[in-house]
């Protein structure tokens, strides 16, 4: 099986080639010769995902799915959620945006946070969409240099460490991500 990966982010590609098999195929956008964003406007995650599926599928008429993926954090009302990737602004970055989100933790003791991913599924015209979430606490300060974005001060509840200080496989054996990814696996297997 053929499927395409809307996605411009390649450290989500590389978790998610890891965690599916051999037989589902996963192509990337370059191999569309796509290489613009698609636009992110919509006011959930899982919207977000469909949007993003939705768009390289009218384009392509091609099997595709999509990664929508944030960060909520309890004691701010659940931000930056749907704002993940542009929370410090136009021109952020990983850093900026969790410098901004440690800055507005500073006086909370409420640490607790959860990553929720969906993946959105075009197969045959047919919309599917998979969930995946875990639980955690932001750190008082960023740790470990693996991963990405809010990796370094995201710890899964149970661990001690961040996930940015977890290897990729690690990291796959329990994030928000691999849930989803996994349910997309037995999805397509049956
Ligand atoms: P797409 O092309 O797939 O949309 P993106 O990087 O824009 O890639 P998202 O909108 O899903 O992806 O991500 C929102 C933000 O959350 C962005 O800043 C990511 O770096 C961050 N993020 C996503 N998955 C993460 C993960 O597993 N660990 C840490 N941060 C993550």
């Amino acid at each position: 099986m053929n499927l395409i990966f809307a996605t411009g982010n390649l450290n989500k590609l590389q978790e998610i080639k890891s965690l599916i098999p051999k037989d589902i195929n996963i192509n990337d956008l370059n191999s569309l010769n796509f290489y613009e964003e698609i636009p992110e406007n919509e006011n959930s995650i899982e919207k977000n995902a469909v949007f993003k599926a939705k768009f390289i599928y009218n384009k392509y008429n091609i099997n595709v799915f999509a990664d929508d993926t944030g960060l909520e954090v309890e004691a701010l009302n659940g931000e930056p959620g749907v704002f993940s990737a542009r929370y410090a602004g136009k021109e952020c970055d990983s850093n900026k945006n969790m410098e901004k989100l440690l800055k507005n933790l500073l006086d909370k003791k409420n640490r607790k946070a959860s990553f929720k991913t969906v993946i959105a599924l075009i197969l045959d015209n047919k919309l599917y969409k998979f969930e995946g979430i875990v639980n955690g606490t932001i750190t008082n300060f960023k740790k470990g240099n693996k991963g990405f974005g809010y990796d370094p001060i995201f710890i899964p509840e149970g661990y001690e460490k961040s996930f940015a200080e977890f290897s990729i496989n690690e990291k796959n054996g329990i994030s928000h991500r691999s849930i989803a990814v996994k349910k997309l696996i037995n999805f397509l297997k049956k």
